[in-house]
C-alpha cells in the first residue's frame, strides 16, 4: 500500500501519528518512524530546550524522516520554529495559524510544511502559498476539533486543492484507512489509537480510561469559548458543561481547561484532567506496540482494499 505521500515524505506506509502535545514524545514519533510511518513530535506550548531534547531523543533512535508539530498560537512558537529551521526537521505540520510567512525559509532547507486545517477555504488559501499537503481534520479527533466529519470534509477538500490531502479524525483501524482513501486522501493523520501504545508516555491511567471508554465517550467541552475540545467524560467535562449551560463566561471555562491535559496525560488525574481522545476511542481495546499497530492496520486496509474491489464482478 502506497500512495503519493510515502514519495513526498519519504516513507513507506500513508500514515502520519499526529503531533500531539504532552504525549507526542521522541519515544512515540522514533517508533512511529522505525515502522515506516511518519512520527511526529507535538511542540504543544513546550519551550524549544524541551523540544531540543525530544528531537535528540529521536534522532539517537531512529534516521528516519520525522515531523515536528508546532502549534502557532503558543508563546514559544517562534522559538520552536528557528529550532525547526536548526535541526532541519524533515516536516513541520501545523495548527492553529497561517504558516504562509514562514514557508519561504523551511522550502529553502527542504523541510515539507504541512498545516492542518478545517475548512475548504482554509485549504485553498494555504495552497497558494506553497505548503507540500494538507491535513484535514474532522470533528470525530481527539483534543481542540472543527465542526465538519471526517466524511463530508475529505471530499471536498480533494476536490478543491491540487496537493495532497491527509485525512484525519476518527482513524483506528485499517477499514478507516481504506475509508479516508477511497474519499480521495492520499493518507491518514492518527492520533488516538497511538495514545494506546506501550512507546506512547501517557499515564496508564489514562489509557486505560480510553480502553475503557465506550462510543458515546468523548464529548465536546468549551463550545462557549469557540475552541471546542473533545474528550472523554468525566469530572472535568461535567463540570465544564454545567457552568457552560449556566453562560458562564468565557475567560472562566478557558480557565477551568488550562493545563488539564498534562494533569491526565502525564500526572493521571482521568476524573479532574482532561482525557483528549477521539470518537474511535470505543474501537480501541487493547495497547500494543506501534510496530503491530501499523502493521495490523495496513494489513486491513489492504484486505479491506481487495475485497472491495471483488464487488465490481
Ligand atoms: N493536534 C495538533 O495539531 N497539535 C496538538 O498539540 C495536538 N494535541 C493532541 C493531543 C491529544 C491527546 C490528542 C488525542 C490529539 C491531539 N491533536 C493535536 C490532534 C492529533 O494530532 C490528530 O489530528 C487527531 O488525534 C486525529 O484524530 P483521532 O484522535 O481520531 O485519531
Amino acid at each position: 500500500l502506497k500512495t503519493e505521500i510515502c514519495d513526498l515524505l519519504k516513507i513507506e506506509k500513508p500514515i502520519i501519528q499526529g503531533g500531539m502535545a504532552w504525549v507526542a514524545t521522541g519515544e512515540l514519533a522514533a517508533a512511529v518512524s522505525e515502522a515506516g510511518g511518519l512520527g511526529v513530535i507535538g511542540a504543544g506550548n513546550a519551550p524549544a530546550e524541551v523540544i531540543e531534547n525530544e528531537i535528540d531523543k529521536l534522532r539517537k533512535i531512529t534516521d528516519k524522516p520525522f515531523g515536528l508539530n508546532i502549534m502557532l498560537l503558543s508563546p514559544f512558537a517562534d522559538d520552536i520554529i528557528d529550532l525547526a529551521l536548526e535541526k532541519k526537521v524533515p516536516v513541520v505540520t501545523t495548527g492553529a495559524g497561517n504558516p504562509g510567512k514562514y514557508i519561504k525559509k523551511f522550502k529553502e532547507i527542504g523541510t515539507k510544511v504541512i498545516p492542518v486545517v478545517p475548512s475548504v477555504a482554509l485549504a485553498k488559501r494555504l495552497e497558494r502559498t506553497g505548503v507540500d499537503a494538507v491535513i484535514v481534520e474532522g470533528t470525530e479527533a481527539g483534543g481542540h476539533i472543527g465542526e465538519l466529519t471526517t466524511m463530508a470534509l475529505v471530499p471536498q477538500l480533494v476536490d478543491a486543492v491540487k496537493i495532497p490531502v491527509i485525512a484525519a479524525g476518527g482513524i483506528a483501524d485499517g477499514r478507516g484507512l481504506a475509508a479516508v482513501l477511497a474519499l480521495g486522501a492520499a493518507g491518514a493523520q492518527i492520533g488516538t489509537r497511538f495514545v494506546c501504545s506501550s512507546e506512547c508516555i501517557a499515564a496508564d491511567a489514562y489509557k486505560q480510561a480510553i480502553i475503557n471508554s465506550r462510543d458515546r465517550d468523548a464529548v465536546v467541552t468549551g463550545r462557549s469559548t469557540g475552541h471546542p475540545v473533545r474528550n472523554l467524560k468525566n469530572k472535568l467535562t461535567r463540570k465544564i458543561k454545567k457552568l457552560e449551560a449556566q453562560k458562564v463566561s468565557k475567560a472562566e471555562i478557558e480557565q477551568l481547561g488550562s493545563g488539564k491535559l498534562k494533569a491526565a496525560a502525564i500526572d493521571g488525574d482521568v476524573e479532574e484532567g482532561s482525557v483528549m481522545a477521539g470518537q474511535v476511542s470505543g474501537m480501541i481495546s487493547e495497547i500494543k506496540s506501534v510496530e503491530e499497530i501499523i502493521r495490523e492496520i495496513i494489513l486491513k486496509a489492504e484486505k479491506r482494499i481487495k475485497e472491495n474491489h471483488q464487488l465490481l464482478v
